[in-house]
């Protein structure tokens, strides 16, 4: 039985990939940051069996004790401040967590199988947030990087981190470079969920409208369920490598929010969207699409859900949620209301 460790595993990627390796036979170990960490139901619930380890991607020592622990063949590092607008609010923060926890993994798992680093297999989350101001269009794996924000940078230290420790340690160390990748699991600061979740509201009438910054940006989004595909193929090839995966199609907000708001009926949704500008960004990333060519061709990947239903099962998924959400008030009303 193939044991993995996955960091991160509270979120959205964590909970796909979790999943999959739990159907695939894996023996799972999860790390756990917090002395109480609310997701746990929720991960016990989809990924059963899961041995979850207290860890923090800021602390090696516990890092250490999780490799010791879960003795992986495969290490998954997903975790990460993962917001790029917060990045620059707690910038020390994201440096700390996104870029210096990828060089803490990685020594964790050097010194725990003393110095044998090619013992564990180990992916690292990049992102296409390192192309930021990009050089190319599309982007593959030799785009040069430029990136835009903190999360960035911090994401370009680990990218390079991983290589490094590939070329230094002779570790089976790859890094996959994801775009955006979205599912009815998103959270909802993301604008794909804070969208859908808005749409839907509107249509139940629970809000009036959504407040959203730039909207002519434009990006790569693919369904987070084929993206962990392509990280457990990763890990499955003879030599580590890193991978660009993408869909290689690339829309604007003002697109997503045709489809989202199509999807209940609204064909003209200007009056439902407001610009805020604390919503904007200090520098952004105005466009991104990816050429998944090496990864169709290596690693046997294609994505397999397009953007339009990618937007259709998160607005679907929103509307049963809120629906749940307006039926469990009412039930409350006509409790409270009887004598
Ligand atoms: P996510 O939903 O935001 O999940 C982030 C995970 O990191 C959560 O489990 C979180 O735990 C954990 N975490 C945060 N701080 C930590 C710390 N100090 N120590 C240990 N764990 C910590 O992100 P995601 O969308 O699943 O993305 C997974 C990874 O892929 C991230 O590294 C992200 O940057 C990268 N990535 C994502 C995309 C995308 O479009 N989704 C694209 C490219 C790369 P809590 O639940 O306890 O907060
Ligand atoms: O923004 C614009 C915003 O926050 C997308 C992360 O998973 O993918 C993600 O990063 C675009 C940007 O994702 C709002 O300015 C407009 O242009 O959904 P997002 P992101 O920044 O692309 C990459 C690949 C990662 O690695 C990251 O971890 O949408 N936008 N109005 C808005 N964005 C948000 N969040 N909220 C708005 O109101």
């Amino acid at each position: 039985m193939p044991r993995a460790l996955i960091t991160g595993i509270t979120g959205q990627d964590g909970l796909y990939l979790g999943e999959m390796l739990t159907a695939k036979g894996y023996e799972v170990f999860g790390l756990l940051r917090g002395q109480s960490n609310p997701k746990v139901p929720t991960v016990e619930s989809l990924v059963p069996g899961v041995q979850l380890l207290e860890g923090d991607l800021t602390d090696l020592p516990s890092l250490i004790g999780a490799v010791e622990i879960a003795q992986p063949d495969e290490v998954y590092n997903l975790g990460a401040i993962s917001f790029v607008g917060v990045s620059w609010r707690q910038a020390e923060l994201t440096g700390e967590i996104t870029g210096m926890g990828v060089l803490r993994m990685l020594e964790a798992i050097r010194i725990a199988t003393g110095n044998e680093m090619d013992k564990v297999r180990f992916y690292q989350a990049s992102s296409s947030e390192m192309f930021g101001k990009v050089r190319e269009v599309p982007q593959r794996e030799s785009t040069p990087f430029h990136p835009r924000s903190p999360y960035g940078v911090a994401k370009t230290f680990g990218h390079y981190m991983t290589v490094n420790y590939r070329e230094s340690y002779g570790a089976f160390a790859v890094s996959g470079i994801l775009f955006n990748h979205e599912s009815p699991r998103r959270g909802i600061e993301f604008v794909t969920r804070k969208v859908t979740r808005g749409v839907a509201r509107i249509a139940l009438g629970v809000q009036e409208s959504i407040s959203l910054g730039n909207l002519e940006s434009r990006r790569d989004w693919g369904f987070a369920g084929d993206y962990v595909d392509a990280m457990w193929r990763m890990l499955q090839q003879d030599t580590p490598d890193d991978y660009v995966v993408a869909t290689g199609e690339t829309h604007s907000i003002r697109e997503l929010l045709d489809v989202a708001f199509a999807r209940v009926g609204i064909d003209d949704w200007s009056r439902h969207v407001v610009q805020d500008p604390r919503f904007f960004r200090p520098a952004e990333v105005d466009i991104l699409v990816g050429d998944p060519t090496k990864a169709m061709d290596k690693l046997g990947w294609k994505p397999t859900v397009g953007f339009q239903e990618l937007v259709e099962m998160m607005i679907d998924n929103d509307l049963a949620i809120e629906r749940e959400q307006i039926d469990r008030a009412e039930r409350a009303a006509t409790r409270l209301s009887r004598p």
